[in-house]
């Protein structure tokens, strides 16, 4: 007999969620609701690590909550919450960055890839992001996270305090932590480039498919998406130093859930031209009921905001005794 694991994942109100966040994330994440206790949270505390404008913010938010029961999350399956409504996530994160080492956030890519070339202006929040990401899952004892392949470095780190946390306190209180990485699509490129992950934030909207984008604009960004001049091979072998047309083909095969080997025995041989518009009839077919479902919820903001007002208090009655019981092994001394 399995032991049931609990699951939680995040996901930034940064920007519309994109075919990345779906399939590398999301889509994951409606299966997992059937199998596990689910925590799924729009952590806002990580949006803002990066300037957003408050009148974005809060439409993002909502956006997110819309777009992520459009794809399947039920409220009566897991707790969907938005982090910021949470304020155990702000402190433990803070107990979190206490413990987290300034040498281990140093090796963090992510932090480089967004930081950029001028790290000095990149906010305290970005570097530290990775802590409060620990405190998140760890608040409430979760032990599978569903994640995209980028954010492997971070749950590596996620186990190292939690780790260090049980070593210096002499305890065994947070459990480990098992990434789950699932699919053909765990990490979906930029159309424009192949070697750039595919993100909500990407200043080129060309360079992704957004879940509200409406039928016109994925055909027009999918016949845009950049290829090579050499038809599709036979087997995935010949998509070696191909990254565009291996993203294509990824996405055929997550959309459709075939394998990339499938994909290419049915249309190896094919020039682009012939391949996109196929791809992009397969695209259209799942995302336009989603897309539907999104603009539909988007019309009731005040229901939305009631489901992840009962998000909320669920997932809170679940981190406050965890919170409670940190600060007591730290040696808090305990309000009266
Ligand atoms: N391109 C991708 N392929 C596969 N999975 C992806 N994820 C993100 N992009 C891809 C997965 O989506 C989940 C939520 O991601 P996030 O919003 O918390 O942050 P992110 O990884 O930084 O996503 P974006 O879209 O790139 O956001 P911005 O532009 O704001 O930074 C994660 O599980 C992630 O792995």
């Amino acid at each position: 007999m399995t032991i049931p694991q609990r699951v939680f994942s995040g996901i930034q109100p940064s920007g519309v969620p994109t075919l990345g966040n779906y399939l590398g994330a999301i889509r994951n994440w409606v299966a997992l609701q059937d199998r596990h206790e689910c925590l799924f949270c729009i952590v806002d505390l990580h949006a803002v690590t990066v300037f957003q404008p408050p009148a974005q913010l809060i439409a993002q938010t909502r956006e997110m909550a819309a777009a992520l029961l459009a794809c399947g999350l039920s409220p009566e399956k897991c707790v969907l919450f938005v982090q910021s409504h949470v304020p155990a996530h702000a402190q433990l994160g803070w107990l979190f960055n206490c413990i987290a080492r300034i040498g281990w956030l140093n090796r963090m890519t992510q932090f480089k890839d967004k930081a950029g070339k001028d790290r000095e202006a990149a906010s305290a929040g970005l570097y530290v992001y990775p802590n409060l990401m620990a405190a998140d899952i760890l608040l409430y004892h979760a032990t599978l996270v569903p994640v995209g392949d980028d954010q492997r470095q971070h749950l590596e780190l996620a186990n190292d305090i939690a780790q260090k946390f049980n070593h210096d306190y002499g305890v065994q209180f947070f459990p480990p932590i098992q990434p789950l990485i699932q699919g053909v699509a765990a990490r979906v490129m930029s159309l424009r480039d192949g070697t750039k992950k595919m993100s909500k934030s990407d200043p080129s909207d060309q360079s992704r498919i957004n879940l509200n984008d409406d039928n016109d604009a994925i055909a027009f960004k999918i016949r845009r998406a950049k290829t090579d001049p050499e038809p599709l091979p036979d087997d995935p072998a010949g998509l070696e130093g191909r990254p565009e047309a291996r993203n294509l083909v990824g996405i055929m095969a997550a959309i459709t859930d075939d394998l990339p080997e499938n994909v290419l025995r049915a249309h190896g041989g094919k020039g682009f031209g012939a391949f996109k518009e196929e791809l992009t009839e397969a695209l259209v077919a799942h995302l336009s009921p989603i897309r539907e479902r999104m603009n539909r919820l988007l019309r009731d903001p005040a229901a939305l905001d009631a489901a992840l007002h009962v998000g909320a208090e669920k997932a809170e009655a679940l981190a406050l005794p965890i919170l409670a019981r940190t600060m007591e092994i730290m040696g808090f001394l305990p309000r009266r």
